[in-house]
């Protein structure tokens, strides 16, 4: 690994670290930016802070029973998944898994605690690091003009009203925003008992609105697609973003899913099962 010092007099003060780059075949670059491609954390940096993200990357090969992280340690890395599947383990126990993709390892480095999770793999994987240093610079240094953009935007939203002002702003560190042109699929439904039919439309959802948490409360398959009206920008949170922070809106959510059932029978005269 070498890390090249950049001189840049337009850089901000605080930038004076040197920048950390380990130098990557083509071929080793194809897969990284393969892997992170649909990484949340990486959607709001520009190209040339993203270029500088992959520039600092390392790879990292791992054998069953590795622990990439432990609990209660200091935060030296934030990993992509290339491939490979990690359980999460919290107080011995295993509380979820990452199934060959995704991202771990952000909190230590976001807030300055401790891990918060052992993460150990369980079978010959390959990862990406982020040292702490860049991580810092800059994904936390972004976050707070993410912070910042999608303040209001978040107070507005009724499902997280009942969450204090921090929960809020830990839901906006780790969101991505990713846009859809109209027309095209954002999620696919994964059993399709109307399959013979043609697709029915439920219902829309506009600004302040959220889907795709269905199957993240009752770990059932996709149970609609969803598509662009329009041009559309939608704020992305992962699974296991997901359980750790919206953990207390969930009954929020179940509340919700009786509208749906309600929308079904209206619709198919069945309401295909939707909860647990
Ligand atoms: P970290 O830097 O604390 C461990 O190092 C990582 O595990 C953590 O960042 C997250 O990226 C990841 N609670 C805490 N950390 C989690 C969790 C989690 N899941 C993944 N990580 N929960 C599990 C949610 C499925 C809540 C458990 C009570």
């Amino acid at each position: 690994s070498v890390c090249a010092e950049a001189f840049n007099p337009d850089d901000d003060d605080e930038d004076t670290e040197p920048r950390v780059v380990h130098p990557k075949t083509d071929e080793q670059r194809c897969r990284l930016q393969e892997a992170c491609r649909d990484i949340l954390l990486f959607k709001t940096l520009d190209q040339e802070q993203f270029s500088q993200v992959l520039d600092a990357m390392f790879e990292l090969r791992v054998q069953p029973q590795d622990h990439v992280i432990d609990q209660g340690d200091d935060g030296d890395n934030f990993y992509v998944i290339e491939r490979g599947i990690y359980d999460i383990v919290v107080l011995g126990k295993c509380v979820g898994q990452y199934n060959n993709k995704g991202s771990f390892g952000e909190l230590a480095l976001m807030y300055n605690t401790p891990r918060a999770a052992t993460i150990v793999a369980t079978q010959e994987g390959a990862l990406w690091g982020l040292d702490r240093a860049t991580f810092r610079r800059l994904i936390v240094k972004n976050n707070a003009k993410k912070r910042r953009m999608y303040e209001c935007f978040i107070e507005s939203v009724p499902l997280l009203k009942s969450l204090e002002a921090t929960e809020r702003m830990k839901i906006v560190d780790v969101l991505g925003a990713k846009q859809f042109s109209d027309g095209e699929r954002i999620i696919t439904q994964t059993k399709a008992d109307h399959a013979d039919n043609a697709e029915v439309e439920i219902t829309r959802c506009s600004r302040g609105h959220y889907f795709g948490e269905l199957a993240l409360v009752t770990n059932k398959p996709r149970a609609a697609s969803a598509y662009a009206v329009g041009d559309v920008k939608l704020l992305v949170i992962d699974v296991q973003a997901f359980e750790r922070l919206l953990g207390s809106c969930k009954e929020i959510m179940k509340r919700n899913i009786a509208h749906y059932e309600e929308q079904l029978v209206a619709l198919f005269g069945s309401s295909m099962d939707l909860r647990d």
